[in-house]
């Protein structure tokens, strides 16, 4: 039985010491450690009697290793990426909090150690059992363990969790589908069960979303906020010089109204690309940037980094965040950052999840090289008074909820039936052209078969037909529901054509990201033939795409009604 541990002294001794990045994450876990120790007591009420099993659990953070080279740490006092570091401290705390065995290893010599392989013998594939129900690492870490367990890996596999920033798309994963199709990439193509990578962002239903945590306010602090704000007082976000490169334009407008602050890295003197008019404070820790943060009125993103943690905090310091909408949107297909990265995703804007799941009046996404509109919009600002928000998911205890949720639900280990078998008694009842409601035909069918428990559990299944040209991430959204890849194998059959009005003409099974799919110009009906390429991503202009959709909790969108 797993139970709640608000000490986070053993924690800070297993993150070790000796890098910048180690420090900068022990720092994070002990000024969080107070919010994380009630967010597990408010959850610890919530789940009263659920039963949790302690889990054994590794964490080999592969990026942080000296054997990958370990780019970041040296960076992380001199504006370099800090997300992913923000990120693993917050997985290592929560699995810590949930009250986990849990053991974390930043070297090859750790991780050997914890495998069990013996000193010397790198290379020897692992040959007990391992000694972890999950472990969780990165790209860099899966590739280590894949030299170092060798043949053992294939199968260990279905415990590994892999924690991936921007995401993991069904084709790119799927080794002959990359090959044949031109989805392959230097991040490799795993074989494993889409939802075994884990996002920063809730960027892809076909992934797992992980995510982090922002800092919560109590009453006194909100009061304090709004208090305190200065209304002409902007923040540039952007660490690093390179970031402001070619901004002179838009922040001369800004410079009419407000006054400018910045924390970039410098070493000795103002870097050219930042005016001599902003106020730069050089790169600040965590905990000073959040002063300013809540002083500020305005935090705005000049386009890079994509994504990162930042507008969150930003956001629920009570900032409007002002980002560039991005028209057309980035991808790996027209962007250099992008490039090489296992996922098509298009990014409208510099962060995504603050325009579609936050949104006005907290986010603000405009053209930005429309200078009429930016200057109106900045003028808006000015006349604007905004609360200090956080979506539920980026709390202590959402990150705690979630994560509990899928350490007790989600297994990729037993074998399951890709095709569960169709009653066809509920042939011919097609309760209408799109949406199958609760009480119809297909939910009676399967929530009669007891032997298929899944989770999410069948009760939250909505099955959809795209438009042509639409993914089924779209499909679900447009309906209110979220994609739900983990219960494609119940919609996989034929008779779910029938149930949507779709004549099938003919029809096949095939190795198809798109599928099952109606093609309209054939009127032929397709199956999928490997459930490992079920995707809620993908669309073309041919096919109408079947789509599971699901429930979600409201500012808990990993989560349907009664996942928990
Ligand atoms: C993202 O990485 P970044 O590290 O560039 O993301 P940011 O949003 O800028 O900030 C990460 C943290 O840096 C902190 C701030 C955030 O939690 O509190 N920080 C700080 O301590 N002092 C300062 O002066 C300014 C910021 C993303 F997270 C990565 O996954 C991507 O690789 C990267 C590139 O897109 O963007």
């Amino acid at each position: 039985q797993a139970v709640f541990q608000s000490d986070i002294g053993t924690l800070l001794e297993q993150v070790g010491t000796g890098k910048e990045s180690l420090s900068f994450m022990k720092r994070r876990i002990r000024r969080l450690a107070a919010q994380w120790a009630s967010a597990a007591r408010r959850l610890d009420d919530k789940l009263r009697n659920h039963w949790r099993e302690q889990k054994r659990i590794l964490v080999h953070v592969g990026f942080l290793t000296e054997e990958s080279g370990d780019v970041f740490s040296p960076k992380v006092l001199k504006g370099g990426p800090l997300g992913e570091m923000v990120q693993w401290a917050d997985i290592v705390t929560a699995l810590h909090v949930l009250g986990h065995n849990l053991k974390i290893s930043v070297s090859l010599k750790e991780l050997h150690g914890f495998l069990g392989v013996p000193p010397g013998r790198g290379s020897c594939p692992l040959t007990g059992p391992l000694p972890f129900d999950l472990i969780y690492t990165d790209y860099h870490g899966l590739q280590q363990m894949k030299q170092h367990m060798g043949l053992s890996l294939r199968k260990h596999k279905c415990h590994i969790r892999v924690i991936d920033t921007f995401g993991t798309e069904p084709a790119y994963n799927h080794e002959e589908y990359a090959t044949l199709h031109g989805y392959r990439t230097n991040w490799g193509y795993w074989n494993l069960h889409g939802q075994q990578y884990m996002t920063m962002f809730p960027h892809t239903p076909d992934n797992s979303f992980m995510g982090f945590v922002a800092e919560q306010l109590n009453e006194t602090e909100r009061l304090n906020i709004q208090r305190n704000k200065v209304n002409n007082m902007a923040l540039v976000y952007g660490k690093e010089a390179s970031m402001w490169k070619g901004k002179e334009k838009v922040l001369a407008i800004l410079h009419r109204y407000m006054e400018i602050h910045g924390t970039v890295y410098y070493e000795t003197q103002r870097p050219p690309e930042v005016p001599a008019f902003v106020k730069n404070h050089g790169l600040l820790p965590q905990q000073e940037l959040q002063q300013l943060l809540r002083k500020a009125k305005l935090f705005i993103g000049f386009g890079f980094p994509y994504e990162g943690p930042a507008p969150l905090e930003a956001i629920a310091n009570g900032c409007i965040f002002l980002q560039p909408k991005f028209d057309p949107p980035h991808s790996s297909l027209n962007h250099e950052f992008f490039r090489g990265k296992p996922t098509s995703r298009e990014v409208s804007s510099q962060h995504p999840y603050a325009e579609q799941y936050i949104g006005r009046p907290h986010v603000i996404t405009v053209d930005f090289n429309n200078t009429e509109e930016f200057d109106e919009t900045i003028r808006e600002i000015m006349k604007i008074n905004v609360e200090p928000f956080l979506p539920y998911e980026y709390t202590c205890e959402g990150m705690l909820e979630r994560v509990h949720a899928y350490i007790q639900n989600q297994d990729f280990c037993s074998p399951e039936d890709p095709f569960p078998p169709v009653n066809s008694s509920w042939l011919g009842t097609s309760p209408g052209p799109f949406i199958l409601l609760p009480n119809s035909s297909i939910l009676t069918w399967a929530s009669n078969v007891s032997s298929y428990t899944s989770w999410p559990p069948l009760s939250a299944l909505r099955l959809l037909a795209s438009l042509e040209g639409q993914s089924c991430v779209k499909a679900c959204q447009s309906a209110g529901l979220m994609c739900e890849p983990a219960l494609y194998r119940f919609i996989n059959i034929k008779e779910a054509f029938s149930a949507l009005d779709f004549q099938c003409e003919g029809l096949e099974s095939e190795m198809n990201h798109l599928f099952p799919a109606f093609s309209t110009e054939h009127a032929e009906c397709g199956l999928q033939q490997d459930p490992l390429l079920f995707s809620c991503a993908g669309s073309s202009a041919k096919y109408q795409r079947l789509c599971p959709c699901r429930d979600y909790r409201i500012g808990q969108v990993a989560l349907c009604r009664d996942c928990l």
